[in-house]
């Protein structure tokens, strides 16, 4: 059976400004991760750092040149706040740094790609975490101050707008794990931060209302479906509460404007509640997202807890439930998540039947595979048959969404060309386009000629 997506499905990519660009030479602000780094370079694979990159700075006109050729109609990028703002976030915008991507997203538009601008991919300015980060509010207001500037200087580019990535993810790495800096275990600040988080998307949005341009602003999201272990009360519990505290936490709010119950109630429950005021609560429920991206990689499985908690310990999400990897389910052997592909379903129908249908696409989704150089072909092209049948796959269960009504405009992989990861460096590789770090030299991939071939047919056989 032959699937074909709705005419003017955008087909692309994502990345992020700290993954990326490497240093330039705009000058630019020390971020979160270049202190990590500089403090703790043990943490990062290879201890690699986020200077070393795909040095997309230097190379944007001849990156944009494969991204035409692997078949795109539109990419993700970030702009770096510490790059626009180098004085760490705050202060005057930098010129130099205000062409550079009036350059880069001009050339994108040239070749028939439109920008989707997000603000804000994990990489706070270090002065602002020295204020707090996004657990204080001068944190709000710097944001909302470079979110009016970005407005500004690329309304006329931007195609879409994003307050931010995977907001989640520094809450959680930073307040309840121990991959994000500065990596402290303090739930109600998490909860602080995750809340001025909410509020700054609010307010950029207000502001960006006011200036009426063409285009639509919202955010991205990582939303995995979840799934209980058995039908009995007790995992099917469990999984409700898994799923308030990380999928419904910032689905809510940032696109309803309510708070979700059940976690409300569990955080005055065990007095973790942030501080806010009636004005915070007003803003955020009349400045919801327009657009939605949702990022999926795997489902979430939950059972209920077996074990005991130590309620000395710090308070934490798995006091409820645990988390757990379901015993004869498909995996990714070269990353270690799950595959499930069906999840992009079920994801896609949640949002039809509880957030509006609202507008919305697959903002990242993707295969990372470590020591990737084994499937170099002897044309030194990577063969990677693997993430074919791995997009064809997640494909296949989106465009069952769309025929069921679901209102998904577009689909983006994670990534173009192979970059930098967070910790895990160039472990695991994700691009239709790979990289040779030593040399810089980008070769596309098996998978890049294939997402050429399909997006010019808009589906496949
Ligand atoms: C997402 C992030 C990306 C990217 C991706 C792959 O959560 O938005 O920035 O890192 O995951 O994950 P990793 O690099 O850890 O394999």
């Amino acid at each position: 059976k032959k699937i074909v997506f709705p005419e003017d499905f955008w087909w692309g990519s994502a990345w992020s400004a700290e993954q990326s660009e490497g240093t330039g030479d705009t000058g630019k602000a020390e971020t979160i991760w270049k202190r990590w780094f500089s403090e703790e370079p043990n943490r990062f694979y290879d201890r690699i750092g986020p200077d070393v990159t795909t040095d997309h700075f230097n190379r944007y006109k001849d990156d944009i040149r494969l991204m035409k050729e692997t078949g795109h109609n539109s990419f993700r990028l970030s702009l770096s706040w510490a790059r626009l703002f180098p004085d760490g976030g705050r202060g005057e915008i930098n010129r130099k740094a205000v062409d550079f991507y009036r350059d880069l997203m001009s050339e994108m538009i040239k070749n028939d790609i439109k920008p989707f601008i997000n603000l804000y991919h994990f990489d706070m300015p270090m002065k602002l975490q020295e204020l707090g980060g996004w657990a204080s509010r001068e944190t709000v207001e710097a944001y909302v101050n470079y979110a009016v500037s970005c407005f500004k200087e690329f309304g006329d580019l931007g195609y879409h707008w994003f307050t931010s990535n995977e907001p989640l993810g520094p809450i959680l790495g930073t307040y309840l794990e121990d991959f994000h800096y500065p990596n402290f275990i303090d739930f109600k600040e998490g909860a602080q931060a995750a809340f001025y988080t909410i509020l700054a998307h609010a307010k950029a949005i207000k502001e960006f209302k006011k200036l009426n341009l063409k285009s639509k602003i919202g955010v991205i999201l990582n939303l995995s479906p979840t799934y209980p272990r058995s039908s009995n009360k007790w995992d099917t519990e469990a999984a409700e509460t898994a799923d308030a505290f990380y999928t419904r936490s910032f689905l809510d709010p940032m696109v309803k404007g309510t708070f979700n119950k059940k976690l409300v109630s569990i955080l005055k429950e065990y007095d973790q509640m942030p501080d806010y005021t009636e004005e915070d609560l007003k803003i955020i429920s009349e400045n919801t997202a327009q657009i939605l991206g949702l990022n999926y990689y795997e489902p979430r499985r939950v059972k209920a807890r077996l074990t005991a908690v130590n309620k000395n310990s710090p308070f934490l999400p798995e006091w409820f439930f645990e988390l757990h990897n379901m015993p004869g389910k498909r995996m990714n052997i070269y990353r270690g998540w799950e595959i499930y592909e069906k999840g992009i379903y079920d994801l896609c129908m949640d949002i039809k039947e509880n957030y509006g249908n609202i507008e919305s696409f697959i903002s990242e989704n993707g295969m990372g595979v470590a020591d990737e150089e084994r499937f170099l072909g002897e044309n030194g092209q990577i063969i990677d048959e693997y993430r074919i049948n791995y997009i064809k796959d997640h494909l296949a269960y989106l465009y069952k969404a769309v025929n069921e009504g679901c209102n998904i405009k577009g689909y983006h992989l994670w990534t173009f060309i192979d970059c930098w990861s967070w910790i895990n460096a160039y472990k695991n590789r994700y691009g239709l386009v790979s990289l040779d770090l030593a040399t810089q030299k980008r070769t596309i991939k098996k998978s890049g000629e294939f997402f050429k071939k399909m997006t010019e047919e808009n589906g496949f056989l």
